[in-house]
């Protein structure tokens, strides 16, 4: 359904970038299946009120976390090392009283929930992905199938008391309707507990040019401000923000009851800075569309002479982002014939809309490509240093924000 008012506050939203008609991006079809998926039109605006840049048309969630949902979040060395240190601080700062809970919305395969779990914190992960979930489970997590909203927020509040910390990393912006989130944290949260967010920030993805990471679950980019305006919306306080290094450039929103927390310097700083950039104002979108514009240009240019000068191309990690960016710049199998990735629920099927074949990453070297195109950008030191063997061998990896490039 389109809109043209704000989902959170209800005041005019302004379309500011329309990527196309995009896929489902996590939908990896049988080969057999490609030509029967879902699309939808993939354009953001922001809001004049409350400044949350949003998605105009969204899909339902039904269509994009399904139970076979293929995402898997310990697949990455850096993000479990990230998870296990999420937890430790959790451990150190917020769950120091007696017998705490800690509830995530969204836990996945459980890459943070397990830390605490063998530590015998009690937890409960909040998750739709069935088979995620089973993962967790075998490590010892204990999870519940379905969404986290004010409904099911009731339901384990009844059964296990309030949570000291509610978090969701990568989840809560994927969630058209914010209100329900907050509004079950609201019910869920001890007095002095805390919404712990973690989500990608939109100004980073606008100071270089990371396009890609606007797809179908991406429903708001989070800004600190306009962070801070929904958890003012629907009775919460943003008391805290920090950048951190997960997925090539994040933030984490620490949010708690109003007048429970001191909001922190850092907070106030961190907003007068991100208003300096003025990232709700058209000039800023203007730029963004003209450098992801460059961006798609020399990339298919760069593709097109490779494989005219018959070199062989390859893609790396069949990632959520790579929907965007094959299906804006028409980068189907005749540029890229397959995409490598270690998922195993991914491979042998194709890519979203441009049906190139996805193949296991083990067999990278089978023979190597000439060219490797980093679709997983957001793990390049982590890819890059593992295949190390690639380079030595003469190939070259294509990466592409915040431009064209070759390493
Ligand atoms: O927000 C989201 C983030 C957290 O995860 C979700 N909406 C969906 C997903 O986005 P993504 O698919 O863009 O995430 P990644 O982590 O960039 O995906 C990396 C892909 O690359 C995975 O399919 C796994 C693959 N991979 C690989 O083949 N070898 C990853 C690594 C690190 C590797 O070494």
């Amino acid at each position: 359904m389109t809109v043209n008012t704000c989902r959170i506050c209800g005041s005019a939203v302004r379309p500011c970038l329309d990527l196309g008609r995009q896929p489902v991006s996590n939908a990896f079809p049988r080969p057999a299946d490609a030509g029967a998926e879902t699309f939808f039109q993939l354009a953001v605006g922001v809001c004049t009120g409350c400044t949350m840049v949003q998605q105009l048309d969204v899909l339902g969630a039904e269509h994009m976390f399904t139970p076979d949902y293929p995402y898997r979040s310990s697949t990455s060395a850096g993000l479990r090392g990230h998870f296990a240190e999420v937890a430790q601080w959790l451990r150190e700062t917020e769950l120091t009283g007696p017998d705490p809970l800690v509830v995530e919305i969204g836990s996945n395969d459980g890459v943070m929930l397990r830390s605490l779990a063998r530590a015998g914190i009690r937890h409960l992960g909040v998750d739709p992905c069935v088979g995620a979930g089973e993962t967790a489970a075998r490590d010892g997590v204990r999870v519940r199938v379905g969404f986290f909203d004010e409904r099911s927020a009731a339901v384990i509040r009844a059964g296990e008391g309030p949570a000291q910390v509610i978090f969701g990393a990568n989840t809560i912006s994927h969630v058209g309707d914010l209100g329900s989130i907050f509004h079950g944290a609201v019910r869920l949260l001890a007095d002095d507990g805390v919404l712990v967010i973690e989500d990608r920030y939109l100004g980073d993805i606008l100071a270089h040019t990371k396009f890609d990471q606007i797809y179908d679950e991406h429903v708001y980019l989070f800004a600190i401000r306009s962070v801070r305006a929904a958890a003012h919306t629907y009775g919460l306080e943003l008391v805290d923000t920090e950048p951190l290094d997960m997925h090539g450039g994040a933030m984490r929103f620490v949010v708690a009851r109003p007048g429970r927390r001191t909001p922190t310097a850092r907070l106030a700083r961190m907003l007068a800075e991100e208003d300096r950039m003025g990232l709700a104002s058209p000039a800023v979108f203007d730029r963004f569309r003209a450098g992801l514009e460059t961006i798609a240009k020399d990339l298919v240019g760069l593709l097109t002479d490779l494989r005219a000068g018959g070199s062989t191309v390859a893609g790396y990690g069949a990632t959520s982002k790579s929907a965007t960016v094959t299906n804006y710049c028409g980068i189907g199998p005749g540029l890229v014939p397959l995409v490598y990735d270690s998922t195993p629920e991914k491979q042998g099927r194709v890519t979203p809309g441009m049906h190139i074949p996805i193949v296991d990453a083990a067999r990278f070297a089978e023979p190597y490509p000439d060219y490797a195109l980093l679709f997983a950008w957001n793990h390049a030191d982590e890819i890059i240093g593992r295949e190390r063997a690639f380079r030595e061998s003469g190939g070259r990896w294509i990466l592409y924000v915040p431009d064209v490039h070759l390493v």
